[in-house]
């Protein structure tokens, strides 16, 4: 099957549709945004996945004070949707990593979560006090966390959202957190590349990746649809790649 010559946004479900508008948005006036090269081979990817083919489309990014700011789309057939974003910090600078993943099938939304995630003791304060800030919605369907979710923040926010109002306003909680994040990075000073702060935020992200790759329900999907090696590669030089030690 050929990719679809189209921006590939038909038939999306609508929030996966509008939180990837609010997250190019989010990006759009970063200081010094820049195209981030990505393996032509990872770019725009199908696969075959119970007979059915995984599509997968990534847009990359980084600026000063993020490495890598990450946008995935993947869909299976008429089925499965997925919307992965992370936004990696430069370890320089003192900022947390945003993260979101919506997983959506034909029943509705199954899962939804965003947080700005520490990589160290706590969230820096300004960040902390700007999410404190904000009205957190009662969602009537909270999640439970995975054994590998201590990388979270105290903000974390996991939901089954219950209809559209409730998509809506998970819509309008991650447009909140960006907003927080950017005005972060718009200020943020970088510390020198050898400092102790610099390779304390250098191993707590890497900390953030060892856990995110312990994500079985993701590795499962790429494991059927492509190969186990494949799926391995894709997880550890796209998903979540360690951080090059600042120099
Ligand atoms: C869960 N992730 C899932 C699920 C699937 C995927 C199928 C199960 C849905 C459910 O429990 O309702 C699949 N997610 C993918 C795939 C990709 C993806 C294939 O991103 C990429 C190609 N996952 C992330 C990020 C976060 C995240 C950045 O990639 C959080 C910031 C979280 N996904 C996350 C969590 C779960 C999940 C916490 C639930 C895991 C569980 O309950 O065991």
């Amino acid at each position: 099957m050929q990719p679809s010559i189209t921006d590939g946004s038909e038939g999306l479900h609508p929030l996966v549709h509008a939180l990837a508008d609010c997250i190019r948005a989010s990006w759009a006036d970063l200081p010094d945004l820049q195209t981030f090269a990505v393996a032509a081979d990872l770019e725009s990817i199908s696969g075959l996945l119970d007979g059915e083919t995984l599509f997968i489309r990534n847009e990359l990014r980084s600026c000063r004070g993020l490495r890598k700011l990450h946008l995935e789309i993947a869909r299976l057939g008429m089925g499965l949707q997925i919307l992965h974003c992370v936004w990696f910090p430069d370890p320089r600078f003192d900022l947390p990593i945003f993260g979101a993943d919506v997983v959506a099938g034909p029943a509705g939304i199954s899962a939804a979560i965003v947080d700005l995630s520490p990589v160290g003791p706590a969230l820096p304060q300004r960040v902390s006090s700007g999410l404190l800030a904000l009205e957190r919605p009662r969602f009537r369907q909270e999640r439970a966390l995975p054994g590998w979710g201590t990388i979270f923040s105290p903000h974390v926010c996991f939901i089954r959202p219950d209809g559209e109002e409730e998509e809506s306003m998970f819509l309008d909680l991650v447009g909140a957190y960006l907003k927080v994040l950017r005005s972060a990075v718009q200020t943020a000073e970088p510390d020198p590349a050898d400092g102790i702060p610099t390779i304390a935020r250098f191993e707590g992200q890497r900390q953030y990746c060892l856990q995110q790759r312990r994500n079985d329900k993701t590795r499962r999907v790429l494991e059927k649809a492509f190969t186990t090696t494949w799926a391995d590669r894709y997880i550890s030089e796209l998903l979540f790649d360690d951080p090059l030690r600042p120099s």
